[in-house]
């Protein structure tokens, strides 16, 4: 780069969509190497904190304070990418890696074809791409049919639609192993399906606490005296019961062994009701002090999985999914419904217990939006 300012300096980076999240993405090499001074470069980056990030690439919500870290995956792990996802707050200077992301996760093996970590193979490519933060390996297909040049590369546009998202684009399909326990160490962090928690100011809430890729608080939305079909909005609006359901957070947080979550982004609260459109239950995510738009990827796998788990909260007030029976095993494939729609996850079952999932499928779509070098102080980079 000829760019000589005295006082900002470029990283090279990548902005892109992946599923309904957006945010920058870094070769991990052109990252100062230290823990603190990538955060440090990251902050800077999304102009965090700053509730409005007028400063930086950041969109002022929990779902546009991302960024996602890329490196070429190590000789022999039998992984392509692995990647560092950072979830930032507009308004705290956090920079938090131990959850997963999903919906960023769709962006990650886009991001690796477009700076030649991966070489497409074909009409669609496949490759094994790590989330660094829990371990969780994914199997991702994107579409790279031949560019102007003959040379492939990543299609973008297609016809697959994802609720959250306007329009559509080109498909890109996400197949996740085994999930469980990503932050809270197994999938029933307190080895049971239902726990009644005691929450100052609330009394007795029963709850299903639970972690197939996403630690979740899965509560009866009428439990906070909510309906489950609030607009996100209007729940963030209720100062009263976001008060309650934070409370409720707290507690929970320490039931699953999580600690004191105050200054965390996990465990997200779910609450469910009926489903009312024709999906199997009815959500509104909270990230976890803000509403999500629509639901989150792994929040999806997990609030998923207890809808086939019998005795959860979920499966409680769902309407049974579809079943069907392949060769590969028994397939239930769940409707999340949440604020902007209705997000699909087909779920592999054990032959020998149908409430144990195996495996995860789902569809997202990814957009590179702008490609460029984002500029930082150039003290930022010197120290590290
Ligand atoms: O659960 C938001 C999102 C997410 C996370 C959040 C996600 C996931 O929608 O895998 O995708 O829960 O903070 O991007």
């Amino acid at each position: 780069h000829a760019i000589t300012r005295p006082d900002q300096s470029p990283v090279p980076c990548l902005l892109m969509r992946g599923g309904t999240s957006r945010g920058p993405f870094f070769d991990a090499r052109d990252l100062p190497a230290d823990t603190a001074g990538r955060d440090a470069v990251l902050l800077a980056v999304l102009g965090s904190p700053d509730p409005l990030q007028v400063d930086g690439l950041g969109g002022g919500h929990p779902l546009t304070s991302k960024a996602g870290i890329v490196a070429p995956g190590a000789p022999g792990s039998g992984v392509d990418v692995e990647w560092t996802f950072a979830q930032l707050q507009p308004d705290s200077d956090q920079v938090d890696t131990t959850p997963n992301c999903g919906n960023m996760l769709a962006a990650v093996l886009p991001f690796a074809i477009e700076t030649g970590m991966v070489t497409p193979t074909g009409d669609t490519t496949t490759a094994r791409v790590l989330t660094r933060n829990t371990g969780a390996v994914a199997e991702i297909t994107v579409s790279t049919p031949a560019g102007l040049d003959g040379r492939r590369c990543v299609r973008y546009g297609g016809d697959a639609r994802i609720d959250g998202v306007p329009g559509t684009a080109a498909p890109v399909r996400i197949g996740f192993l085994d999930t469980a326990g990503s932050v809270a160490g197994s999938l029933l962090p307190t080895g049971n399906v239902r726990d009644t928690v005691e929450v100052p100011g609330l009394g007795p809430v029963d709850v299903t606490l639970i972690d197939k890729g996403q630690p979740l608080v899965i509560l009866d939305a009428r439990s906070v005296g909510a309906s489950g079909a609030e607009s996100p909005e209007a729940i963030d609006a209720d100062e009263g019961l976001r008060a309650r359901i934070e409370a409720l957070r707290i507690v929970a947080g320490h039931a699953m062994g999580l600690g004191d979550v105050t200054d965390r982004p996990y465990p997200k609260m779910t609450l469910v009701s009926a489903p009312s459109r024709g999906g199997s239950i009815s959500t509104r995510s909270l990230i976890p002090r803000r509403t999500h738009r629509s639901i989150g990827v792994l929040a999806a796998v997990t609030a998923a999985t207890a809808v086939v788990l019998p005795g959860s909260v979920a499966h409680a007030l769902a309407t049974a999914p579809p079943v069907v029976t392949t060769e590969a095993g028994s397939e239930a494939t769940v409707g999340v419904e949440h604020p902007s729609g209705e997000f699909s996850v087909t779920l592999g079952l054990d032959p020998d217990d149908p409430a144990r999932v195996t495996r995860s499928a789902l569809l997202r779509t990814a957009r590179l939006i702008m490609a460029g070098s984002a500029m930082v102080p150039s003290a930022l980079l010197e120290e590290s």
